[in-house]
């Protein structure tokens, strides 16, 4: 893999202040994929990686969710839909974004995007200017988002997962009455394949949540919410960013102990989730957790001193989902009866979910799992000109092409 190709695809998705995923399917800047970016963009451009979350953090709303989707004002308004006529929010600063939010990868953006360049990053105040709204970003989701009193973050819309057509959500997804077909049109695609892109029926049930949340104003204590889910993934990342913001406290000679409060008691919650060997997404209409096996139920490997991460790394080795025999890691159980080895986040394999296992499994002291995991991500990224994603069995590229992500983590694990 060539540093340069990577490099070329995150120059030609630079947009002056931040990265599109992909100028045809996702011509925006979206949240998680923005710190994934600036996770590689920091080789690049270590102030460039700044200003990619700095502008992200510019969409920040007064109540400290950092929304899911910032839209480009130079974009048309329905280049992708829902667009921001839809959503109808926008900030103090007028910038007009969506109302969900996504994983809250961010602060560890922050944090290896400062050790990428101290000099620099101190003589931008870059720490200093970004902790207190990151403080911001995880108040909201531990005061507003801990719906079900369990001490965990709930996501109120399959999009605020990132995972959006995970086998994970169907029960609850289809106690969802859908906005009817022709109130919308779908945008998504007209750029990629209809048989990998969620069913229209599906969609329907997307739209129908976001406009609930639209017409309550957003308002988590007065939304009747129909789908309020713990997702083990989103919870992990909570974690890690919580660490991240303790080191970035230190740094800034200031009290990290709250953060590893939180952080440690984050993961005792957590451990609620774990069932069969895996973490498991809990429903709380049902109050049960899903019987479905995700990549997201591995996320948790990630976390510092899981009392859970050696039977973890067994099921991440098991028949389920065979790391280190098949490309990847595949976002959902390869014998689970949803499994569709095409179908978005219902089997195929993602660069940034695999991007976090190399993560964990290096810090687990796992050295030949993790130098394999690498070999083979840096391969397919530029096979398959660094697609959206894969076939974990053929490494067959689908999505978008020149996926930004792909590229910035490709980056990234070349330079590691
Ligand atoms: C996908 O999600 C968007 C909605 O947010 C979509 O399907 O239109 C997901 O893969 C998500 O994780 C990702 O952040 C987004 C942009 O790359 O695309």
């Amino acid at each position: 893999m060539t540093d340069r190709q990577a490099s070329e695809v995150l120059l030609g998705n630079w947009t002056g202040h931040s990265t599109v995923p992909s100028h045809s399917l996702y011509p925006h800047q979206w949240s998680w994929d923005s710190a994934f970016i600036a996770i590689g963009l920091r080789h690049l451009s270590p102030r460039r990686a700044q200003v990619e979350l700095e502008s992200l953090l510019g969409s920040q709303w007064a109540d400290g969710r950092i929304p899911h989707i910032s839209f480009s004002p130079s974009v048309a308004r329905d280049a992708y839909f829902p667009g921001p006529d839809f959503w109808q929010a926008i900030t103090r600063g007028g910038i007009e974004t969506s109302g969900i939010v996504q994983p809250p990868v961010h602060a560890l953006a922050v944090w290896l995007t400062h050790q990428a360049d101290p000099v620099e990053s101190v003589r931008r105040n870059f720490l200093a200017r970004v902790y207190p709204k990151l403080v911001a970003w995880h108040t909201y989701l531990r005061e507003h988002r801990d719906l079900g009193g369990h001490g965990l973050v709930a996501i109120v819309h399959p999009w605020e997962s990132g995972m959006d057509n995970s086998p994970a959500w169907d029960e609850a997804l289809a106690r969802v009455e859908p906005a009817p077909l022709d109130s919308f049109t779908r945008r998504d695609t007209d750029h990629a394949s209809n048989a990998d892109r969620p069913t229209d029926l599906d969609y329907g049930r997307y739209v129908q949540l976001a406009a609930t949340y639209r017409d309550h104003r957003y308002d988590d204590a007065r939304t009747p919410f129909a789908f309020a889910l713990e997702d083990p993934c989103f919870n992990a990342l909570l974690i890690a960013s919580e660490h991240a913001l303790a080191s970035i406290a230190a740094e800034l000679s200031l009290d990290p102990a709250p953060h590893l409060s939180a952080a440690a008691e984050l993961t005792k919650s957590l451990s609620t989730l774990f069932t069969d060997g895996i973490f498991r997404a809990r429903d709380l209409k049902s109050g049960e957790l899903v019987a479905a096996d995700t990549i997201s139920g591995l996320v948790p490997l990630l976390v510092p001193e899981l009392p859970e991460a050696t039977e973890l790394l067994g099921t991440a080795q098991g028949p389920r989902f065979q790391l280190g025999k098949v490309h990847l890691v595949p976002s959902y159980d390869l014998t689970g009866p949803a499994f569709e080895p095409g179908r978005y986040w219902r089997g195929p394999s993602w660069f940034n979910t695999a991007w976090l296992i190399h993560r964990a499994l290096a810090a687990l002291d796992q050295p030949t799992l993790a130098e394999a995991l690498r070999q083979d991500f840096l391969t397919l990224a530029t096979d398959t000109d660094f697609a959206e994603y894969v076939d974990p069995y053929t490494g067959q590229p689908r999505g978008a092409r020149d996926f930004s992500w792909t590229a910035a983590l490709a980056l990234d694990l070349s330079c590691s």
